[in-house]
């Protein structure tokens, strides 16, 4: 017997019954047990860019044949196609990259997993441990650089350890509020041999993923939903994480509660259920925002002075269920729902009272918790069928439902007078391009977006259907996440159409992940709302800065008469099948192209970029101040 079997042994024995229970392998090298660890977890794909620290992880998996190993271009691209692929099957994603400069083009994706509680499993290599402290080559302390951005971080000093921290790391970031890990392993120790212990279970001291609402508290909001008179639940990316989709379906069609989601919870309720009051917040419906803090006239801007007056009263029962309260969902926090008994139901305790304090908080799985209220319901069904709240809510969906028209400041602006050379009547606007989308794809594919206009516009003319429909940098609102989020996305699901509706902006940012698209055959497809600009700061600065322009133009100045950059020959660079269109007339046809193509594709849709996103609260303020139309 060699010693490390020896020492396999003994700690299988000195650590309790639960432990016990598990596996011994082969000796092997501590990057093949990483890998083994991981073929256990059940990976099937891993977006990894090497380096010196981590070619022993590459080169143990080029011996796997159970993982399929993705090359991106860019680690950012890694981890946002990882993401991708874990918001669209709720399993871990998984990427991988190298020290130093590796890892730190990780962080944006981990803290975009971490902002939207996205399950992600990084992995990074470390210089050797004789050289940690010393400013060794591409030395970065990731594991303190990470910290506020992960759930957890582990950095391996044993090789010993290798297949518990990959267990716990992959049980961290898929239970209770999923989120992102680290496992930064030194490569001195991918390269150490020993003979695996492959634990079955897992003990983590104080980590409570299961948590479960009580009987009393769900038979308080029972009793609360008796009293009300105009209840509404607010629901967001916690419904999806925790697969209570159907259950909040069965609940809201019991209670006849209407419905309004955050931009996270996209697809939780069915958008064109009649209880749906699709998303709310700064860009939301003004619909949804008058049903949660009600209806006010308009301020008077030219009187500070002037407290507008409500003319129709919002919820007096806000059911939160799996949301956070964020700022560009509530504006101005003490105003939100104002008049309302709130409560909240979410698995993170950490995230009761700490925006909006509520009157009723419940740490639970949401789940749970709504089977538990629909068994409740089922048994004594509800006796409040809150007609008049219906009403109320119908008059607004019809008062202010979503729409655009095309102005003349649009076709007699330089821009389009640029671009569309006479033909100004068949300007495209962004709205139309994603409508289009809508009706050719029947309203069945999977959406990632960049951050921007488009993204809101992504939010507002797609109606989502399912769970996991709309994949979106919501916390975060990291640009380039739409084209990388889509491999990740297509990678998962390889039967269903996936496509990036982006803006130009946005996509500039990955664009090299065409390459990725096309070598690895990932059909994954971008819609670009092409308006030569940063089309939400511009939007900014026509409302707050007088419409003066810092840098916010993405053409070429010398020749604004042409589209810069042009995509369709950057597209063609890759390989990948590229078109633009430019005329109303053209792009149905156009889109119908891209949808039936089996490759990646880019649809160039030339827009103006004087749209502006509406309804719009400003930053910071309430819903009295909500600009809904023009
Ligand atoms: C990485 C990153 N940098 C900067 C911003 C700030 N930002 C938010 S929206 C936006 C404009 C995005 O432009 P584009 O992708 O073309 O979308 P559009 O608004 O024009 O539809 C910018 C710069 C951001 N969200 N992310
Ligand atoms: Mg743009």
């Amino acid at each position: 017997m060699n010693k490390t079997t020896e020492t396999a042994e003994k700690r299988q024995a000195a650590e309790g019954p639960e432990r016990e229970r598990g596996e011994l392998g082969p000796t092997m090298k501590g990057c093949d047990i990483l890998v083994a660890c991981l073929e256990r977890e059940g990976v099937e794909a891993i977006f990894a860019y090497p380096g010196g620290a981590s070619m022993e992880f590459h080169q143990a998996l080029t011996r796997s044949k159970k993982i399929r190993t993705i090359l991106p271009r860019h680690e950012q691209g890694g981890a946002f196609a990882a993401e991708g692929y874990a918001r669209a099957t709720g399993r871990a994603g998984v990427c991988m990259a190298t020290s130093g400069p590796g890892a730190t083009n990780l962080v944006t994706g981990l803290a975009d997993a971490f902002m939207d509680s996205i399950p992600l499993v990084a992995i990074t290599g470390q210089v050797p441990q004789s050289m940690i402290g010393k400013g060794g080559f591409q030395e970065t302390d990731f594991f303190g650089m990470t910290l506020p951005v992960v759930k957890h971080s582990y950095l391996v000093t044993d090789v010993n350890d290798i297949p518990r921290v990959v267990k716990e790391a992959f049980y961290i970031a898929q239970t209770g509020r999923p989120g992102p890990v680290v496992v930064d392993v030194p490569k001195n120790i991918q390269q150490a041999r020993t003979q695996p212990f492959f634990p079955k279970g897992i003990r983590l001291r104080g980590y409570q993923a299961q948590r479960k609402a009580s009987d009393l508290e769900l038979n308080e909001i029972i009793g609360l939903i008796e009293k009300s008179e105009r209840p509404v639940l607010y629901c967001g990316g916690g419904i999806i994480s925790g697969n209570a989709s159907d259950e909040l379906r069965e609940f809201a069609e019991r209670t006849q509660i209407p419905v309004t989601t955050t931009i996270m919870g996209c697809g939780a309720f069915p958008e064109d259920h009649p209880l749906s009051l699709r998303w709310l917040g700064m860009h939301g419906t003004a619909y949804a925002n008058w049903a949660v803090s009600g209806e006010f006239e308009p301020r008077d801007k030219k009187d500070p002075n002037h407290v507008p007056r409500k003319i129709a009263s919002g919820a007096d029962l806000l059911l939160a269920f799996g949301v956070r309260f964020d700022d560009r969902v509530t504006g101005k926090v003490e105003k939100f729902c104002e008049t309302g008994t709130i409560v909240h139901i979410d698995i993170d305790p950490s995230e009761i009272n700490k925006n909006k304090p509520a009157n009723l908080p419940v740490v639970s799985d949401i789940k749970y918790a709504l089977q538990r209220l629909n068994e409740l319901v089922r048994k004594e069904p509800q006796r409040n069928r809150f007609a008049k709240w219906h009403e109320q809510v119908a008059a607004w969906k019809a008062k202010a439902p979503l729409g655009y028209r095309v102005t003349k400041e649009v076709i007699r602006s330089q821009h389009m007078t640029d671009h569309l050379h006479g033909q100004e009547n068949e300007v495209i606007l962004p709205q139309m391009a994603i409508e289009a989308l809508y009706e050719l794809t029947g309203g069945e594919a999977i959406i990632t977006t960049g951050v921007g206009q488009h993204q809101m516009w992504a939010g507002q003319y797609y109606k989502y259907k399912f769970p996991r429909q709309l994949l979106t940098s919501a916390g975060l609102g990291a640009m380039g996440y739409g084209y990388p989020a889509a491999m990740g996305a297509k990678v998962a699901c390889p039967d269903r159409e996936v496509i990036d509706i982006d803006g130009d902006g946005s996509f500039l940012m990955n664009i090299q992940e065409l390459a990725t698209a096309h070598i690895e055959k990932i059909a994954a497809k971008a819609m670009i709302l092409n308006n030569q600009h940063l089309g939400m700061v511009v939007q900014w600065e026509d409302r707050f800065y007088e419409s003066n322009r810092g840098h916010t133009y993405l053409g070429d100045p010398e020749n604004t008469k042409a589209i810069y950059p042009d995509f369709v020959k950057i597209a063609h660079g890759f390989n990948v099948p590229a078109e633009r269109v430019v005329y109303k007339r053209d792009l149905r046809a156009a889109v119908k192209r891209m949808v039936e193509s089996k490759e990646p594709y880019v649809l160039d849709v030339i827009v103006p970029y004087t749209e502006h996103v509406l309804p719009f609260i400003p930053a910071g303020h309430t819903v009295a101040d909500m600009i809904w139309k023009e």
